[in-house]
């Protein structure tokens, strides 16, 4: 049943505010210093938590299956679980999600999931760390499907990936990307390989995002446009003009991982 989001507020020493939710382990708000008091992250109003669901905005956790290329549920069974609050204090929390009867039932293998979110000044550092906790080697995709509000998609670019190779969910063809910006208005869904460690912007008018991972080796692109975003029943009809996702991903090549072995891929925005 859905229910309402409750929502744990982080606030740093400098007034940075980031805000995370038990259930999907999830950031769902962040406010950097130095940006006008704005919200930087898309939360839909018709976002809503409870069991099974998942919370459509904020930086939902894909784990240990990225979209429908497997035989899980479509992103896996992190981002519709609930998470423990291991520690919530200033402006740093972490929260643990660990294997259990139920989800070994949908995916056989030993793990602690932990997700470490440090917000402070302009920016906001999410770390997903995955170790395997059982005796048998297991490999997962994985993301942290971050989404980024912006005042209107259309005009929304994300710069850094050109001349990079990227599989185009839509017509399910791939591409090497030879322009300078990806642009917004139809419906958009591509996963760019290999990009690792290279900086990406979120530029819409005045306002920048500057986005770098570690660890997670390729870039998700994602806006619905308004056709398919006028079908989400968690998203307003117009609501698609009012994010860019520009996930941090393991997808490509999935990760492997023995016994006792810690995985761990993190994602930092920059507001400017
Ligand atoms: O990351 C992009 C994507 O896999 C898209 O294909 C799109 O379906 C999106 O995630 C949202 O998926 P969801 O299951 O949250 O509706």
């Amino acid at each position: 049943m859905a229910e309402p989001i409750t929502k744990i507020r982080l606030t740093a020493g400098d007034g940075a505010v980031a805000e995370v939710s038990a259930h999907g382990g999830q950031v769902v708000g962040w406010v950097p210093t130095g940006a006008g008091g704005k919200e930087r992250l898309f939360l839909s109003p018709l976002a809503a938590g409870g069991p099974g669901a998942s919370i459509r905005g904020g930086v939902p956790v894909i784990f240990p299956q990225f979209g429908p290329m497997g035989p899980l549920p479509k992103h896996g069974l992190a981002r519709n679980r609930e998470w423990q609050v291991a520690e919530a204090a200033g402006g740093r929390a972490r929260l643990v999600l660990e294997s259990s009867a139920e989800t070994r039932g949908i995916w056989p293998h030993d793990f602690l999931a932990e997700l470490v979110v440090e917000v402070s000044g302009a920016a906001l550092a999410v770390e997903l760390r995955i170790t395997n906790t059982g005796r048998e080697v297991f490999s997962f995709t994985a993301a942290l499907h971050t989404y980024l509000r912006v005042a209107e998609a259309t005009v929304a670019r994300v710069a850094g990936l050109q001349g990079a190779r990227y599989l185009d969910e839509v017509t399910m063809t791939e591409h090497t990307d030879d322009a300078e910006e990806v642009s917004f208005g139809t419906e958009v869904d591509r996963i760019y390989y290999a990009v690792g460690e290279s900086p990406l912007r979120l530029v819409e008018g005045g306002r920048v995002v500057e986005i770098t991972e570690a660890g997670f080796d390729d870039v998700v692109v994602w806006n619905p446009g308004p056709v398919v975003g006028g079908k989400f029943a968690d998203l307003e009809p117009e609501g698609w003009r009012e994010f860019v996702c520009v996930e941090a991903a393991a997808v490509g090549r999935p990760v492997v991982l023995g016994p006792g072995e810690v995985w761990a891929g993190r994602q930092r925005l920059a507001a400017g």
